[in-house]
């Protein structure tokens, strides 16, 4: 039994907590009211995004710890620059698709500029009617002669109008529900595709997409018709937990804070940090935070060694614990600081607006709940007991 983390992955996370405060911060604090997405934090994270690709996709992914790599990745980004973090994501769930589903041409073709950056990734599959159940979408894709001709609207998409390239879901026989779920590779110059900017708690780019007639060439259908749902699946699977550790990162941000403040705010004439009542909470902050670290390393772990169906559900048990628990973490932080928690003098109140959408994104607690249990039943063995 060992709890440390193998030396590659605990260098990346050394080095990507310093990239992050030496310059991210700084990029993220220069271009805070620039609409759309930061470009400059962009080409920063050029430095990063390589280590979660295989070297043939034009990555630097030497070592078996993908998902692990993603989730430290994750939680140290969520921790120091919400921005960089958000974008990573966006370019990692793209990506991955791409990696599950992809021939080896396609990987060569499109992962490369997604891994180094040059790119935008986005993961279109959400509708407006298909949100968590994501069998029941509605966009169509029809081959005509040498083309797929994709038709309907994608919802609540990040990077829309900004990516260069997109995975978009679509169904190539609506009859099958999930079974008829397809991807396809679509690139931003496509005439058929357009875009709509949504406002959000999070200052961040979301969007719905349209595709009217949007024709891409035969060869852009990542695997067979109906094998979409399957890589929509397994790309969740690891962002799942990577929600998991990007929630872990705003929940050490929010301890970090508190605990920084508790020990210099004086009330009742000495520092907050020396009453019971904060004590119990910072106590309470701690060990949850380091149950869900546990989870998502454990979670990662099982991807990385290819335990799919097990991986699914500790994938999903460590999104759902995770998520919730940051946003008890980061309430109780916002107690601890009263008013000032509420102020946007403090990046509490910006961990208090963000870390709601951890309970929402990549599926949400509700859909977690009903992996698990499903998975539950379906492996439930004779009681044993008395
Ligand atoms: N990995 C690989 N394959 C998977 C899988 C996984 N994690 N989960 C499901 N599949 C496969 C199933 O094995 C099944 O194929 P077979 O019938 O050949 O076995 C197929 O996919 C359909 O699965 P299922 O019957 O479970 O589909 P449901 O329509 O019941 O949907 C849920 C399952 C609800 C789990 C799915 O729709 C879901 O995850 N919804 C949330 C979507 C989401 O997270 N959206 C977030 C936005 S994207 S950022």
């Amino acid at each position: 039994m060992d709890f440390s983390l193998p030396q590659e992955v605990e260098t990346l996370r050394e080095r990507v907590a310093a990239l992050a405060k030496l310059r991210l911060i700084p990029a993220a604090r220069q271009a805070s009211e620039v609409e759309g997405p930061n470009r400059e934090i962009q080409k920063i994270l050029g430095d990063v995004t390589p280590e979660i690709y295989p070297v043939s996709a034009g990555g630097r992914l030497t070592h078996a710890y993908r998902a692990l790599a993603i989730c430290v990745i994750r939680e140290e980004l969520s921790r120091l620059c919400p921005e960089a973090d958000h974008m990573f994501a966006q370019q990692g769930l793209c990506g991955s698709a791409i990696l599950f589903g992809g021939t080896d041409l396609q990987k060569q073709r499109f992962v490369p500029a997604l891994a180094k950056m040059e790119r935008l990734g986005s993961f279109a599959l959400t509708e407006e009617g298909a949100g968590s159940d994501a069998g029941s979408i509605r966009t169509t894709a029809a081959l005509r002669e040498n083309e797929w001709v994709l038709n309907g609207s994608k919802h609540l998409i990040s990077h829309a109008g900004y990516a260069g390239t997109y995975v978009v879901f679509a169904s190539t026989d609506l009859s099958r529900r999930a079974k008829g779920v397809s991807a396809f590779i679509v690139e931003s110059d496509n005439p058929g595709l357009s875009a709509q900017p949504l406002r959000f708690l999070a200052p961040y780019v979301v969007g719905r997409l349209k595709l009217d007639d949007c024709r891409i060439p035969r060869e852009n259908i990542l695997g067979s018709p109906g094998d979409g749902f399957r890589w929509a699946m397994q790309t969740l699977d690891v962002f799942r937990a990577a929600v998991g550790a990007h929630s872990v990162g705003f929940a050490q941000a929010a301890l970090d804070l508190a605990l920084a403040y508790a020990r210099v705010h004086q009330q009742f004439g000495k520092p907050l940090a020396e009453h019971q009542a904060i004590q119990f909470k910072l106590a309470e902050m701690a060990t949850e935070i380091q149950a869900g670290r546990l989870l998502v390393l454990y979670a990662a772990w099982q991807k990385d060694y290819g335990l799919d169906r097990q991986a699914s559900v500790a994938c999903a048990m460590a999104k759902m614990y995770a998520s919730e628990m940051a946003n008890r973490v980061v309430n109780h932080g916002v107690q601890i600081m009263g008013g000032n928690g509420l102020s946007k003098e403090f990046h509490m109140e910006r961990l208090y607006r963000e870390v709601r959408g951890t309970m929402i994104y990549e599926g949400t607690s509700e859909i977690q709940r009903l992996v698990i249990a499903r998975q539950l039943v379906r492996a439930a063995r004779p009681y044993e007991g008395p």
